[in-house]
């Protein structure tokens, strides 16, 4: 598998089969980030990128608290549904807010913990079924069902049933992401359980949740054979489902994504102290759970002491950087909207520290080319999502929604 490496993270290393093809506009780069080794890779790199290809981003919110998510839920086109790392679920609609949920008082936040993933049910416009993903008072991993409010814009209080609970033995590398897959399974991504260098080695041992992308099929409760039906409490909820390991080898898989033209799915894992790292796999349930390497692997560096589990296939990243670019890789989405052509079938992701955005294209092979560093930034970057148009949307640490736009000029 080929694989990109963006810009100066070529320097000094040797990664033969890399294709580089990189527009940098340093005079764009923010504060903080290495620019000096940019202009000379940009010099090298054939880009067919022009003006019309790149985006500008737009502030359209203020003032929340530590965004973690920013996206749209199906049949509630007009609003967006916001995160705040401390525990409210916020509906924006244009000037608007509005609390949907509290989960203050039952959470832990700060650092890597707090209300972390939300997923509303594909066919959530009808049934009004959601799922949180938060870290419990105790710092452990969180995961239930919630039912939409009465009033059609917020969310009942009172959990539906719970789904998942896991020990998390450190603060830091609890994953977040929680996301729908095209085969309507509930995907979920845990971190290694957090620590260096994985140091309770979870992420290659398959028979822990941790440092993996789990799924479970939330719409079949499926009791075991023989068993009569048991509910958990007195709503009658169906028992918690089984989570399935589906990728192993994870760090921290803070945001993934689906291509559901391609059966695919896009994880960025966090890396330790060199590389943060794309990938790209195609979803095969039949085969054993792909094995995204770490902590045998960062990106595709070797590490001594870490074994590798032989079974499932080895996954590659399709596009690596180095801390001279960044810190943690934020995963994105391969755009398929109206509003920008030149992002078309592009995966856009990006980095938190130093606010980079950058996209790819996917090749056929499985791989990924013609990288491009984007003209706009979004620092602190958490999360990119979509509003109900299908456009891209952004939340930032620091407070701030912003949207994509078409570049002026
Ligand atoms: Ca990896």
């Amino acid at each position: 598998m080929r694989r990109i490496v963006p810009v100066k993270a070529l320097t000094g290393k040797a990664l033969a089969g890399t294709v580089l093809a990189a527009t940098v506009l340093a005079a764009t780069v923010s504060a903080g980030c290495g620019t000096e080794g940019m202009t000379n890779t940009a010099h090298a790199a054939a880009s067919a990128a022009t003006s019309a290809d790149h985006f500008a981003v737009e502030r359209i919110a203020t003032g929340l608290d530590r965004p973690t998510f920013v996206g749209a839920a199906p049949g509630d086109p007009e609003a967006l549904w916001v995160l705040e790392q401390s525990g409210r679920v916020v509906r924006v609609e244009g000037a608007e807010r509005h609390v949907a949920l509290d989960l203050s008082d039952s959470l832990s936040s700060g650092n890597e913990r707090g209300l972390l993933g939300i997923a509303f049910h594909p066919r959530y416009a009808d049934n009004g079924r959601l799922f949180l993903h938060w870290t419990g008072l105790g710092g452990e991993t969180r995961v239930a069902e919630f039912a939409r409010g009465a009033d059609g814009r917020s969310i009942e209080p009172t959990l539906v049933r719970e789904l998942l609970t896991v020990a998390q033995p450190e603060e830091n590398h609890n994953g977040g992401q929680l996301a729908f897959g095209p085969d309507g399974r509930l995907y979920l991504g845990l971190g290694d359980g957090g620590g260096a260098f994985d140091p309770r080695r979870t992420a290659q041992d398959r028979n822990q949740l941790l440092g993996k992308v789990l799924a479970a099929d939330v719409d079949t409760p499926a009791p075991p054979p023989g068993a009569p039906a048991r509910s958990t409490g007195s709503t009658g909820a169906p028992p918690p489902p089984t989570w399935a390991v589906v990728l192993s080898g994870l760090r921290n898989p803070w945001r993934f994504s689906f291509d559901p033209a391609l059966g695919e799915i896009w994880v960025a894992d966090v890396g330790q102290d060199q590389v943060e790292e794309v990938n790209r796999v195609l979803l095969e349930p039949d085969e054993p759970p792909k094995n995204l390497g770490w902590s045998a692997f960062e990106g595709t560096h070797r590490l001594d002491g870490h074994d590798l589990d032989p079974t499932g296939e080895l996954i590659e990243p399709v596009a690596t950087y180095g801390h001279d670019e960044g810190c943690s890789v934020i995963g994105g989405i391969v755009y398929s909207g109206a509003q920008l052509p030149g992002l078309v079938r592009r995966y856009v992701f990006g980095d938190f520290c130093s606010g980079t955005l950058w996209s790819l294209r996917a090749t056929p092979d499985g791989g990924a080319t013609d990288i491009r560093e984007e003209r706009a930034k979004v620092p602190q970057l958490t999360h990119i999502g979509l509003d109900g148009d299908g456009e891209l949307v952004f939340a930032s640490a620091a407070g701030s929604l912003f949207r994509a736009v078409p570049a002026p000029g």
